[in-house]
């Protein structure tokens, strides 16, 4: 039995100085529309922040993530790329435009994808465990991991209370995409919960069904690996496969077609393969108390909204009153057929009693709503004191990362300014100072060299 003070937070990833729309994930639909437009990485933070501090001011206890290096210098030498660093991004930018692009993916910022966390009164030993993703099916995301485990060692930085793991070995076989995969309910946060892993293939067994146009990036394998780790009871995990076919119309991830909080489990028709049995072992591991499946019919939403909208890439989150509220995308209000069903929704009787639309388009842009850019940490009092305090939004650290980010970050970045020299020595200023407002330590490689 956990702590009756226990809390649930949202860490959201702060978009980095890099931010820019390369379209470097076939399967995400949103990111292959917007490759090469030029993007806003000022506007971009700046959307970010305002929806963490407004978190804040509705109660929800709300953290924030540092973005990682980029452009992704240690990567090129490890490819084989030599010589000063402006005349190896000059070089890179005239020959190999794709790979200079890759590195310099301020990807990061989606922190549904950092890491898969489970909570102290899931696990064995008591801790609350991390796991950082691999994300090996992307090659601009399969820079993350590294740093990722840096970042979360800086922000959770108690053996006591926290147990960090390595990422999972990096092969397709265990292709790890961390939270957007996953799903914790609970009748409260601090007690036991069932931790709901979805999967889009098999890795070992390939007669099972999977995906033929677009990549599946979380196996199976990868899910029971993570819940190994972390040491979770069999009796507190269900494992269920994404249906094949959303995959092929752009559902990339679970938390694209799928969002949980408590006793609430929202989804599109269309988005489990055997739902029902996975339903069924869900609600008999919860325990008695029902749980609320809220299933959006095809007929109301189809599954090319909700994938321009990113209705199910929302936060649901639960108000200090109890009620829940959705956090949503303005594309879901400004889309009829979502917007009558979101209107719809508040009315029927579901512990979701509002919605409230944020403007992220900047990350929305590149296939990241509400949901992609936060982790979430369910923590007891003790475990929060145990949490480097600087990484909290409050009003001084909203307002210093307000002031940063227009300090350094540039107005617009467009394909050709990736390779601009100056941009690399911005970036790494911006994020040596943001490092000692959040007082995390020297986690990036160009500050150990
Ligand atoms: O991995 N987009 C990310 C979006 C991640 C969204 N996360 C969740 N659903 N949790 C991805 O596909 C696009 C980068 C570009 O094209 O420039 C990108 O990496």
């Amino acid at each position: 039995m956990g702590s009756v003070n226990t809390q649930e937070f949202n860490f959201d990833g702060l978009v980095g100085p890099t931010h820019n729309y390369a379209g470097l994930s076939p399967g995400n639909l949103l990111s292959s529309k917007h490759a090469r437009m030029v993007a806003h990485p000022k506007a971009a933070a700046l959307q970010g922040i305002a929806k963490m501090r407004h978190l804040a001011d509705l109660g929800i206890p709300q953290g924030v993530l540092p973005p990682q290096p980029r452009p992704a210098l240690r990567f090129l030498r490890e490819l084989g790329f030599a010589g000063e660093d402006v005349s190896l991004l000059q070089a890179l930018g005239e020959n190999e435009p794709g790979l200079l692009s890759a590195a310099c993916s301020a990807s990061s910022m989606w922190t549904a994808n950092a890491a898969t966390v489970s909570p102290s009164a899931d696990t064995a030993d008591g801790r609350v465990h991390f796991t950082p993703a691999n994300l090996t099916n992307k090659f601009h995301r399969s820079l993350e991991p590294q740093v990722t485990g840096n970042i979360l060692r800086g922000t959770f930085a108690n053996e006591k209370h926290f147990a960090h793991h390595q990422h999972l070995p990096d092969n397709e076989h265990f292709g790890d995409e961390g939270a957007a995969n996953h799903t914790r309910l609970c009748r409260n946060y601090g007690q036991a919960g069932v931790e709901l892993f979805v999967y889009g293939r098999h890795a070992f067994d390939t007669s099972k069904p999977a995906p033929k146009k677009y990549p599946a990036r979380q196996t199976l394998e990868a899910c029971q690996a993570v819940a190994r780790l972390h040491g979770l009871d069999d009796d507190g995990v269900v494992y269920m496969q994404q249906n094949p076919d959303v995959i092929d119309q752009g559902v990339f991830h679970n938390d694209v077609i799928a969002v949980g909080n408590q006793n609430v489990l929202f989804f599109h028709e269309q988005a489990f393969y055997q739902k029902d049995a996975g339903f069924k072992e869900l609600q008999a591991k919860f325990g008695s108390e029902p749980l609320h499946f809220i299933e959006v019919p095809t007929a109301e939403v189809s599954v090319q909204d909700a994938v321009k909208t990113y209705l199910f890439n929302t936060q649901i989150i639960t108000l200090p009153s109890g009620d829940m509220t959705i956090i949503a995308p303005t594309e879901c209000e400004e889309n009829e057929a979502v917007k009558r069903y979101l209107d719809k929704l508040v009315t029927l009787g579901t512990p979701i009693k509002s919605v409230n639309y944020f403007d992220v388009k900047q990350s929305m842009s590149n296939g990241g709503g509400p949901a992609c850019l936060r982790l979430r940490v369910a923590m007891n009092d003790q475990e929060l004191a145990a949490v480097n305090q600087n990484t909290l939004i409050n009003d001084t650290q909203f307002a210093r990362l307000n002031a940063w980010v227009d300090k350094h970050y540039r107005d617009e970045l467009g394909e050709d300014d990736l390779r601009d020299p100056q941009l690399l020595i911005e970036s790494r200023t911006a994020l040596d100072e943001l490092t000692q407002i959040l007082k995390i330590g020297s986690v990036y490689p160009f500050q150990q060299a």
